[in-house]
């Protein structure tokens, strides 16, 4: 009710005007003097008109009209959009006459003109009609036909209008209903494809796309397309609506259009730019290409002698690279430098980034000296490129190499003289102990003894004062010897080490002299040092002579020869194996019966004596012959060591080596040669851990 109410204030009446204009979202009409008879001759338009988005919708309630032939005298007319949608008379339908009855009519678009018109008789009583209207929403994603404006991808409708939206990836054009795509881009790379947007689904529409090709001179760029090729085309104009470009430098390619794939397109250029353009419509599939890249040639390289290039192909281009290697044991030479390898580079002009360098065999150089040792080569022209060979040996029979190896050297690929066992490494050369190059004619004694052959004992060494020997020694190794601790201490009985270490001669107050034979005259073969190192033996006792053994380390090494030969330390298998009765040989240049030096060295052959038989011998003195004691000598005395021999070796031959090793060092005894006082030894056996720590000697 209260919408009649508002209609009928509303409700504009302005008789003689084009019509009554409603513009309300509803109302009702009315024939005139509803609901009495209407009037003859009259006319009267309504004109409704809503929003934008809205249809009306219209519906008669009641409907009598004087019937006519085709309603060619009273009727309702409905117009919209300058045409005429209906026409109504009557009571009932007939084959002329047409009521609305219970129809809904709807406006096409948001206008409607309802137009009533009685003619000048009615020859009954007619009550007219009345008409109710509404704006109902139009959803324009359902009804809307005509491709102009449909969404291109989403449509959504809301109560007077819609909206359109795109999917992803893509961006609705300003035209609010197709969907572009962001489609331009830059590629570098010397080969990839190319394909309009979503291929091999229709391209996206309203869309400026512009992909550039961008790469190095020296570069052409080739363009390949697929055979699927679709863009919209028209058959009389060329390319109207959707287009592909091709620029390249000044030449230009296209438009290209239509569903036929272009031929391979050489641009000639290093820079390329495709143009595609799209506009709102059409459904086409689009197109898809591979671009490559083609360098400038470079030709082809010739390998170098002794050598190889990679990779081998056909045809080489600009930016390919080639390596250049030289077969096992040559070298690249390349600016006076040797590598191993060289790489080049095909230039933007053609030609290489370098020469082709050449392969030189690998040169060891001149092998390292090996000291006390030497070197043959194994060509007649001293050879030493990669494959010669050599052979190092030491100055036998004074040294022999140590490790024992074939000690043949091959010059190998990366230039180094290298060993099959061994390696880069070179063996030593290591003084041969216990082997004299001179054999004795016959052994006597020291104190009465006899003249040594010269060079029998070649590891002795004379501890020298003022010229004259004060003590032996023997010589281990080529650097060190072993000699009495009571040779090199003044005791004074402190056992305080502090004390004790200040009673240890000065190194430079005495020589030690190798080679030596004569006592007081120099010798050809004797090599003079001082010592650099002067060690007692921790557990020496100065009062009681207990471990009564020393090293002496010299200033530098002995040169050995047939003087100077060093003798072997007792091995395990020898350690503690003297008996009773084993001959043992004594040498030295102590003083003789008549107490005095001999001319040149002495030395004798004694018998091992029992521990116990010595000890009784000295028990009345009251001097103790310990368990790191050895004695020596004759029961009736006679062959002995005396004052000067002390420090000397005390030397067996172990007949299975044939080699001489130090069995004692002369250390004490009462008086020299007498009957039951046997000369009293250092056991060098029990003093082996420590010389083998302190010097690293070994037997070789
Ligand atoms: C000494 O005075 C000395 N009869 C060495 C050995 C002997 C005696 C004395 C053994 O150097």
């Amino acid at each position: 009710m209260m919408g009649m109410l508002v209609f009928f204030v509303l409700c504009i009446l302005i008789p003689g005007s084009k019509g009554i204009e409603l513009t309300e979202m509803y109302g009702a009409i009315q024939s005139p003097n509803f609901p009495e008879s209407y009037p003859k001759d009259s006319e009267v338009t309504w004109n409704i008109s809503v929003p934008d988005g809205f249809k009306i919708k219209l519906y008669f309630m009641h409907f009598d009209l004087e019937p006519s032939y085709l309603c060619e005298y009273d009727y309702v007319k409905l117009e919209a959009e300058q045409e005429s949608l209906a026409t109504f008379c009557g009571r009932e339908d007939t084959d002329t006459e047409q009521t609305p009855r219970e129809r809904i009519i709807m406006s096409p678009k948001n206008r409607l003109s309802i137009t009533f018109r009685s003619d000048f008789s009615n020859e009954e009583r007619f009550t007219g009609f009345e008409a109710h209207y509404t704006a109902v929403d139009v959803d324009e994603c359902k009804d809307r036909n005509d491709e102009e404006l449909a969404c291109d991808h989403y449509c959504h409708n809301y109560i007077g209008g819609y909206y359109c939206s795109c999917r992803f990836g893509y961006l609705l054009h300003s035209d609010n209903r197709t969907c572009r795509v962001e489609c331009s881009d830059v590629f570098t790379e010397r080969s990839g494809v190319i394909t309009s947007s979503d291929f091999p689904n229709p391209y996206a529409k309203s869309s400026d796309c512009l992909y550039r090709i961008e790469l190095e001179e020296g570069f052409v760029i080739n363009l390949e397309f697929d055979d699927t090729f679709d863009i919209e085309d028209h058959p009389e104009v060329t390319c109207p609506y959707d287009y592909l470009k091709i620029k390249a430098g000044e030449r230009e390619f296209g438009p290209l259009c239509g569903d036929r794939s272009p031929a391979k397109i050489e641009t000639g250029n290093n820079s390329v730019q495709i143009i595609f353009h799209s506009d709102n419509s059409g459904e086409n599939i689009g197109w898809r290409m591979s671009y490559t890249a083609v360098g400038t040639p470079c030709p082809n390289p010739v390998p170098p002698v002794n050598g190889k290039i990679e990779p081998v192909v056909a045809h080489y281009s600009f930016k390919d690279q080639v390596l250049i290697t030289c077969d096992p044991g040559y070298n690249v030479l390349k600016d006076d430098i040797e590598t191993e390898h060289h790489q080049i580079q095909c230039q933007r002009d053609g030609s290489w980034s370098s020469f082709i360098p050449i392969c030189k065999i690998v040169d060891c150089q001149t092998p390292a000296d090996l000291e006390k040792g030497f070197v043959t080569y194994g060509s007649s022209n001293n050879l030493t490129v990669y494959g010669s060979s050599i052979q190092y040996s030491c100055k036998e029979p004074i040294y022999q190499m140590y490790p024992k190896i074939n000690s043949s050297y091959v010059c190998g690929e990366k230039g180094a003289w290298t060993n099959e066992e061994f390696g880069t490494e070179l063996p030593s050369c290591m003084a041969v102990c216990g082997t004299p190059q001179f054999s004795r004619t016959r052994l006597q004694r020291i104190a009465n003894g006899n003249f040594a052959t010269r060079g029998v004992s070649p590891w002795i060494a004379m501890l020298s004062r003022n010229g004259l020997p004060f003590c032996g020694g023997s010589l281990i190794g080529d650097r060190w010897i072993v000699t009495a601790a009571h040779c090199l201490h003044q005791p004074l009985g402190e056992e305080n080490p502090v004390l004790r270490s200040s009673h240890i001669v000065a190194a430079s107050s005495f020589q030690i002299i190798l080679g030596k034979y004569r006592t007081k005259r120099k010798d050809d073969t004797e090599q003079t040092f001082e010592a650099k190192n002067i060690i007692l033996h921790p557990a020496y006792q100065s009062t009681t002579f207990e471990f009564d053994i020393a090293l002496l380390e010299l200033t530098k090494p002995a040169n050995l020869n047939n003087y100077i030969i060093p003798v072997c330390l007792p091995d395990n298998s020898e350690a503690s194996s003297l008996r009773e009765g084993d001959m043992v040989v004594v040498s030295g240049w102590g003083k003789q019966f008549l107490r005095r030096l001999p001319d040149s060295l002495m030395e004798i052959e004694i018998p091992i004596v029992d521990h116990k038989t010595c000890e009784s011998g000295y028990d009345r003195l009251n001097q103790k012959v310990t368990e790191d004691m050895l004695c020596a000598g004759e029961k009736e005395g006679g062959k002995d060591a005396c004052q000067g021999d002390s420090g000397g070796p005390m030397v067996t031959l172990n007949r299975q080596t044939s080699r001489w090793f130090l069995a004692g060092i002369v250390s004490w005894g009462d008086g020299c040669g007498a009957n039951d006082r046997y000369g009293v030894y250092s056991d060098v056996t029990r003093s082996m851990a420590w010389i083998r720590n302190i010097t690293g000697v070994e037997n070789i």
